[in-house]
């Protein structure tokens, strides 16, 4: 695999330096400062892209050009985004990129209840708790007919873990699952969550699969003349949130994906930690399936209960059994003949990282202990395979 590490530019107060301490080969970023919509330019591009090989290594893969509400919802200027879209991606082809990331979740990429969640080790780990997400949104955030979203025991959980929290708590977990964006400074105010929610009314599964395979219908042409790999990256968690359609979940959404514009450049981000909180996802055979249409990989764990609740495990425990999933993928790329871009996602905040402020996932040694352990077992698994 190509060893890859997520950088979020200049602001990142993790360094390129840093990075390459990692033993990685790539980085994954993305212009930031771009407004979602407009076009990047071939100058800001080469910037980014020079200050990537100064510090000795590439920019392998785009993460994320984003998507923007208003292509995912068709409404104001969506027509001139999906101009400009295509426009930056002829752009990043000039400058020599092939992978471009995406998603089309609404309003919210991921979300989690907690940040620093301490494990038995002392190390901080990400956590979804449903009660606690239950109780932000039906009395933190009182959205509008959540009620309906969950049945009376959830609620009565959520009422009573609501109840146990102090004010410092309450406050905490309203900024925990409103992060929104990883690398971005925005935080949503109650005020700005709710007129948002609200602009999904009437936008179903069914229509934002339509946005997203006109969207398609659009792009990937562009990306097929211009030797561009689009990923997707599934929902995280792969399920509907605060009454949010979600559609990139499943193995049927990525079967409706791949075969609604049937393309070479139609592709998949594969993450095994956001497809892997569905019990009924069956990551290896979803592997299988779509090996052919995997351009970038998201390896990570989870560890998920029957309340539905999880927690981001060490890279090689948690529920995805990871030593499969590398063989596998050690067996696509022979078959391909290529090396897929890979990343370790997230990683635990830990020894000296626990002093600093790192973007949440995010911080230098977890993500180093990550790639350290999935760059160990593929080294095993191809050297014991003679591949
Ligand atoms: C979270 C990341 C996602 C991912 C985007 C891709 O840590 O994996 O934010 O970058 O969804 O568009």
């Amino acid at each position: 695999m190509q060893q890859t590490m997520r950088w979020f530019g200049p602001n990142d107060p993790v360094s390129l330096a840093d990075i390459r301490q990692s033993g990685c080969e790539g980085v994954a970023t993305a212009l930031h400062h771009i407004p979602v919509g407009e076009i990047w330019q071939l100058d800001e591009i080469n910037k980014r892209k020079q200050q990537v090989e100064d510090a000795g290594m590439c920019w392998t893969v785009i993460e994320s050009l984003p998507v923007s509400e208003d292509i995912k919802k068709q409404s104001g200027i969506f027509l001139l985004h999906i101009e400009n879209y295509k426009q930056s991606l002829r752009n990043v082809s000039a400058c020599g990129l092939k992978v471009v990331t995406y998603n089309f979740m609404p309003i919210i990429d991921w979300m989690r209840t907690d940040v620093s969640y301490t494990m038995p080790d002392g190390s901080k780990a990400l956590y979804f708790e449903r009660s606690a997400f239950i109780a932000f949104d039906l009395y933190l955030l009182e959205r509008p007919r959540a009620g309906k979203d969950y049945t009376e025991v959830e609620t009565m959980k959520a009422k009573q873990r609501f109840n146990g929290m102090t004010g410092a708590e309450k406050e905490t977990l309203f900024k925990n699952a409103l992060l929104g964006l990883p690398g971005s400074e925005e935080q949503f105010t109650e005020e700005q969550i709710l007129t948002a929610l609200k602009t999904y009314n009437g936008i179903d599964e069914v229509k934002l699969k339509q946005n997203l395979f006109y969207f398609l219908q659009q792009i990937i042409p562009v990306a097929e003349e211009c030797d561009l790999k689009m990923a997707i990256h599934p929902d995280d968690p792969p399920y509907p949130v605060l009454g949010l359609p979600r559609i990139v979940s499943t193995e049927q959404d990525a079967e409706d994906i791949l075969s609604a514009i049937p393309s070479p450049a139609n592709g998949l981000c594969f993450c095994t930690g956001s497809l892997g909180v569905r019990p009924d996802n069956n990551l290896m055979k979803m592997l299988k399936r779509f090996g052919s249409h995997i351009h970038f990989l998201h390896l990570r764990n989870t560890t998920r209960d029957s309340e539905g609740n999880f927690y981001e495990a060490n890279h090689l425990e948690g529920d995805t059994d990871m030593y499969a999933v590398i063989r596998e993928i050690l067996m696509i790329m022979k078959q391909r003949n290529i090396s897929i871009p890979m990343r370790p996602d997230h990683g635990h905040q830990m020894l000296d990282d626990l002093m600093k402020k790192t973007n949440p996932g995010y911080s230098a040694i977890g993500r180093l202990r990550g790639l350290a352990e999935l760059r160990g077992l593929e080294l095993g698994i191809s050297k014991s395979l003679n591949l």
